[in-house]
């Protein structure tokens, strides 16, 4: 993967600029700045190496050398796309299950916006806001994708097990351009469609541990069965006593125990 061959394979998507990095600290620090200072919608910044990659809430995202994809892609959301803004996490995850289901395989979405395979890592979204006053300006959102097996981090650093799409395949995937180039062509025609039900039904669908007892991390942990989506892309649980219970943050794992 380089400048050149990005270029020529994301050409057919109507991009608003690209920066391209053999190697930076995190590709969203670089979008956040160029999405200051005024970065077209749709522009991307794409880098082979990240040296400090990060998670959400402080955590680490490891991206090695010609391993992975680590991409931030700047959104600039129209009026009419605003009452969804809650809805943008969605249609990431969508996006890459979407292309790694193309590849043969069964991606599951962990919400908010794990993609497990065979309930493995393979890919983490974070999405971070620039705000004028009370609007939104714009959306940086970071896609880490573990491409090739050196991408996937020491067990001992993880606190979930991780793998890689040549893991899972059990051969060679196809060039990181070409896995972008899908993730980004699925996250267009689902942009189209952000205010659609079909957009929850099929986010809804992918959804790991449907049916299941869950924990959603916390200040105070909360705990029941997962069965769905709200129409905002907050999680749906039944609780202990069969009430509905409706969570906007947090991390969803298997109950211990359940
Ligand atoms: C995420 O956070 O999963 C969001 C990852 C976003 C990474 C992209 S890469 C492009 C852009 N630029 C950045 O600097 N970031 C974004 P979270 O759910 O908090 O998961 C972080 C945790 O995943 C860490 O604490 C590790 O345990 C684990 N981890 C780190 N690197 C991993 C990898 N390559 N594969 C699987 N798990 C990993």
């Amino acid at each position: 993967m380089n400048e050149h061959s990005l270029r020529k394979k994301l050409s057919k998507l109507d991009i608003g600029g690209l920066r391209y990095f053999d190697s930076i600290g995190s590709t969203n620090d670089e979008a956040l700045a160029w999405a200051t200072s005024g970065a077209p919608d749709f522009s991307l910044v794409i880098a082979d190496e990240q040296t400090h990659g990060r998670g959400r809430l402080d955590r680490k995202w490891f991206t090695p050398k010609r391993s992975g994809l680590a991409v931030s892609l700047i959104l600039r959301l129209p009026a009419s796309h605003l009452p969804y803004f809650s809805r943008t996490g969605g249609l990431a995850a969508l996006s890459i299950a979407e292309t790694c289901s193309g590849l043969g395989l069964a991606p599951r979405i962990k919400w908010p916006n794990d993609i497990l395979i065979n309930s493995k890592k393979v890919a983490g979204i974070l999405i971070e806001n620039i705000w004028a006053g009370d609007e939104v300006d714009s959306l940086v959102i970071g896609m880490g994708v573990n491409v090739y097996k050196d991408s996937v981090p020491p067990a001992e650093l993880l606190q979930f097990p991780a793998t890689s799409l040549e893991d899972e395949l059990g051969k060679n995937p196809p060039a990181r351009e070409e896995i972008l180039f899908k993730i980004l062509s699925a996250f267009t025609h689902w942009r189209e469609r952000i205010g659609t039900d079909e957009l929850i039904q099929i986010w809804e669908k992918l959804l790991a541990f449907r049916g299941e007892q869950v924990q959603v991390s916390g200040d105070i942990p909360i705990t029941g069965e997962l069965l769905g989506l709200e129409s905002d892309g907050s999680l749906r649980l039944r609780d202990a006593s069969s009430k509905s219970v409706i969570v906007r943050f947090g991390d969803v794992s298997l109950r211990p125990g359940a």
